[in-house]
């Protein structure tokens, strides 16, 4: 069985997402990013104790894409992850890595700047920085789905789980207004009934 130590409106969503779309059996552990101190059982798993994290066996993994890619990997193949011979593959792969790399990865200096820097450092170069690289960035999806209703095309992939959580993110906790083109996209992405599972499982805040 799989576990995973993940948390409420963490990126470990995208891992419950992925394991949800393809019907695997999975457990949840929960982490409190914000405990004064973390619980040893996780440390064991993640040192550098942040989340997500699986235990898959003897497999212990850190990175919420590389997880994705393990999964889809492993225990595929699925309609998630496009074969590298597939006309879309090269988008899907691009979108894929974007979707952290290129976006979510962006939004740590707000958030910290925000919401947990002291008063007088909220205010900074670095944080105004990346918020203007993530708009930037953020011009790719948006060319993109005006001629796609998914990132990799006609189809919905794993591309759009990453992407998904980029643009909540963004939109739920930095300021980032999206348009009428990005929102239909969220609507289509995030009505899925794997999504709301996922959503359910992540958010009962109890081990299950
Ligand atoms: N690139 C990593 C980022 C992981 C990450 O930043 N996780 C956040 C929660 S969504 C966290 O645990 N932050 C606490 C910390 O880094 O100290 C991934 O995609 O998994």
């Amino acid at each position: 069985m799989i576990t995973v130590w993940g948390g409420q409106t963490s990126r470990s969503i995208r891992v419950v997402w992925v394991l949800e779309e393809m019907g695997l059996p999975y457990r949840m552990q929960q982490v409190d990013m914000l405990a004064a101190e973390q619980d040893p059982a996780f440390l064991a798993v993640n040192p550098a104790n942040y989340i997500p994290a699986i235990e898959d066996g003897e497999v212990v993994m850190v990175e919420s894409i590389a997880i994705m890619e393990y999964l889809m990997g492993r225990y595929g193949p699925t309609s998630l992850a496009p074969a590298p011979h597939d006309p879309i593959f090269p988008a899907y792969q691009q979108f894929l890595h974007l979707g952290e790399a290129g976006l979510a990865t962006l939004m740590m200096p707000v958030i910290v700047s925000r919401f947990i820097a002291p008063e007088g450092e909220r205010e900074n170069w670095g944080a105004r920085w990346s918020l203007q690289s993530f708009r930037k960035r953020l011009k790719l999806v948006s060319e993109r789905l005006a001629n796609s209703p998914y990132l990799a095309g006609q189809a919905f992939t794993a591309a759009d789980i990453s992407v998904t959580y980029a643009l909540n993110l963004g939109q739920q906790h930095c300021g980032i207004t999206l348009g009428d083109v990005e929102q239909a996209y969220l609507a289509r992405t995030t009505g899925r009934d794997a999504y709301k599972r996922a959503m359910e499982r992540s958010h009962a805040g109890v081990n299950s």
